[in-house]
């Protein structure tokens, strides 16, 4: 152990952002004012449209998480019988489609930034496949032209799993207007925060009526009860928080910015350790997540032993995404996504968030390259 290395306290895979506090106390105080906790109160609405402005989308729901907000949007385009997806994700993702009674299908993943490989989608097509369930893992986007060029072939919806992409942009079009939904999480570990949350953004605002009324138990009027609906209204806390951070969203993304580059910089000249190529200029990238790919022979240790390396360390790293979600034992899936499994059991995703400070994460790299002399 080369203890002038060790840190004195764990770095964690990530820390929230939270606002000033008095920020933070000054706008709860509304709350207080006009005794309105929940069910679409006026911080709610206030979030809505301004989230709505930043993420320029046309339309926009919010929910109390990012997973009933998947679910939602399932049950709101009245898809049945099998959805195409990737196992290399959140488990949020698949249970999502298990738990509205549908069947996943599970497609390989592209090598170089392990998204969805579209070359591989058509294949796994049948008179069952309502519609394609993608994921920007990371943040990293989705082909959503082939995406879209499938979906119309086959007649299917197109949902993405946006949870990790927040602020995103293609060729300067935001990514929540690709697809017929996307979902963005706003949990507290995510890029931008309110506590716990979940927005939906969609294209045919028809359906707006309908995600509102399934997230609050299908309830349409104070007589009527459409849909069977479920419990997912985001409350007047987490509203506050959203807006509160929605005020520090693009300092937080130029902090994070800082910080993969630096790791980028610094770890460019390690033996077997690979990152994803982050130099497409048409992409506007939020810095969420900065894994990195071990090659075992290469690096002179396998991805687990540099996990519990670090972690002596005081290094806390993650195995996002690992085990692959056509691999977990709750769910027998007969697929096999060769990629899929060689990513999964060989990713790494390295400590990031915005108060991460430089010092920090120039002492990561070193203990990483001493690992790597080794
Ligand atoms: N789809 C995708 C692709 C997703 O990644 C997710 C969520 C979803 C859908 C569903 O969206 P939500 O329903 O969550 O909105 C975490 C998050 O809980 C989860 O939101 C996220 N993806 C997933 C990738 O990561 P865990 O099990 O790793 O969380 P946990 O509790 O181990 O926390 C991670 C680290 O963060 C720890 O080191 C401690 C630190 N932390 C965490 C919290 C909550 C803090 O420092 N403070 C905190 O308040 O799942």
């Amino acid at each position: 152990m080369m203890e002038n290395l060790k840190f004195g306290e764990p770095i964690l895979i990530t820390q929230p952002t939270l606002p000033d506090f008095s920020k933070y106390c000054s706008t709860i105080s509304e709350i207080w004012e006009n005794h309105w906790l929940t069910n679409a109160g006026p911080l709610n609405k206030r979030f809505e449209d301004k989230v709505k402005k930043y993420l320029d989308v046309d339309n926009i729901a919010s929910f109390v998480n990012g997973h009933l907000a998947l679910e939602i949007a399932i049950k709101a385009l009245g898809l049945t019988g099998e959805i195409i997806t990737t196992p290399f994700t959140f488990i949020s993702t698949t249970a999502s489609i298990i738990n509205c009674g549908l069947k996943p299908v599970f497609c390989d993943i592209n090598p170089n930034d392990y998204t969805i490989d579209c070359e591989k989608i058509e294949s796994l097509i049948t008179d069952k496949t309502s519609a394609i369930l993608a994921v920007h893992v990371y943040g990293n986007p989705c082909d959503v032209e082939k995406i879209d060029k499938i979906a119309k072939k086959y007649n299917l919806k197109v949902i993405y799993d946006a949870a990790h992409a927040f602020g995103v942009k293609i060729n300067n079009i935001a990514i929540g207007n690709f697809g017929d939904v996307s979902m963005f999480s706003l949990h507290a570990t995510k890029v931008f925060n309110s506590i716990e949350g979940g927005l939906l953004s969609f294209k045919d605002k028809n359906i707006k009526k309908k995600l509102e009324s399934i997230r609050n138990f299908g309830i349409t009027s104070q007589e009527s009860i459409d849909y069977i609906g479920t419990n997912a209204k985001m409350n007047e806390f987490q509203a506050a928080m959203g807006l509160c951070n929605l005020e520090n969203i693009d300092e937080n993304i130029s902090k994070r910015k800082k910080i993969v580059n630096t790791y980028i910089e610094g770890l460019k000249s390690v033996k077997g350790l690979y990152t994803i190529n982050m130099n497409n200029a048409n992409i506007k990238r939020n810095y969420s997540y900065f894994p990195i790919l071990i090659n075992s022979k290469e690096f002179g240790m396998s991805r687990d032993l540099l996990f519990d390396k670090l972690k002596e360390y005081n290094v806390m790293t993650r195995k996002y995404f690992y085990p692959l979600c056509n691999k977990i034992s709750a769910f027998k899936s007969e697929s096999e996504t060769p990629i899929a499994k060689s990513i999964s059991d060989n990713i790494l995703v390295l400590p990031l968030y915005a108060d991460l400070s430089i010092n920090d994460v120039l002492q990561i790299i070193d203990i990483i390259k001493y690992f790597n002399k080794k």
